[in-house]
């Protein structure tokens, strides 16, 4: 007997300032999504368990110094190394619900007031990279972020930054190409139950044209 075609899972990306509750909300996507029945994983970037994820780390922690481009390629190689992971579990019908991904790579790097590393310089390493089916960004402006108990020690936390980030953020989505279409802004400002439903709504579309078949193959 020919066994059922399994459909392939939705590769979802949650995307934001820090402070905006990307972790909260991708694990609540997630046990939802479970709930439902999905199988469903998570993952995110910077993925700081690999080697070069490590390095990632201590230029985050202000241990290493790093030219701009190097670490930006440090960052794309972080995601290369998992490509064919996020590939192989998508194919066998896990749904992945990623915090973080190259919309992160491309806004951060591009924000650091370095005219040689524009935006599109930013793109060109991710090339290739698995194209998700839906990126939520979260928004949420630098100043409520700051209410929110204030930024940590790490390298991009602070408050001009984080408002060129978002700026940025929100420039993608009228740039035009793949990163305008996919992006979804959601309001990070209201209760995180509200949130949860905002971004459950236009993610369980995905989910079901993934599931439906409207949606083939996974992109890059
Ligand atoms: N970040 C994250 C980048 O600069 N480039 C990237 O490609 C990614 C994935 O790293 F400030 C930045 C964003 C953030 C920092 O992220 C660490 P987490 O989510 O706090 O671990």
């Amino acid at each position: 007997e020919p066994s059922t075609p399994v459909s392939r899972g939705a590769f979802i990306v949650i995307e934001g300032l820090d402070k905006a509750g990307k972790t909260t909300q991708a694990q609540k996507l997630c046990d939802t999504l479970y709930a439902q029945g999905h199988n469903v994983k998570t993952l995110r970037f910077p993925d700081r368990t690999t080697p070069i994820g490590r390095m990632i780390n201590s230029y985050l922690e202000n241990t290493t110094e790093m030219d701009d481009h190097a670490i930006h390629l440090l960052f794309s190689a972080n995601r290369w190394e998992r490509a064919s992971y996020i590939k192989q579990q998508i194919s066998l019908g896990t749904t992945i619900i990623c915090d973080r991904y190259y919309y992160s790579g491309m806004v951060y790097s591009a924000s650091k007031n370095n005219p040689a590393l524009s935006l599109d310089w930013a793109r060109s390493p991710e090339v290739g990279l698995p194209r998700p089916d839906r990126v939520i960004f979260l928004d949420l402006s630098a100043a409520e972020a700051e209410k929110r108990g204030g930024y940590g020690e790490e390298k991009y936390e602070k408050r001009e930054m984080q408002e060129r980030v978002r700026e940025r953020f929100l420039g993608l989505t009228v740039r035009g190409g793949e990163e305008s279409t996919d992006m979804t802004v959601i309001d990070a400002g209201s209760s995180v139950e509200e949130v949860a439903e905002s971004i459950l709504s236009d993610v369980a579309k995905v989910v079901r044209d993934v599931e439906s078949g409207l949606r083939r193959e996974l992109g890059t």
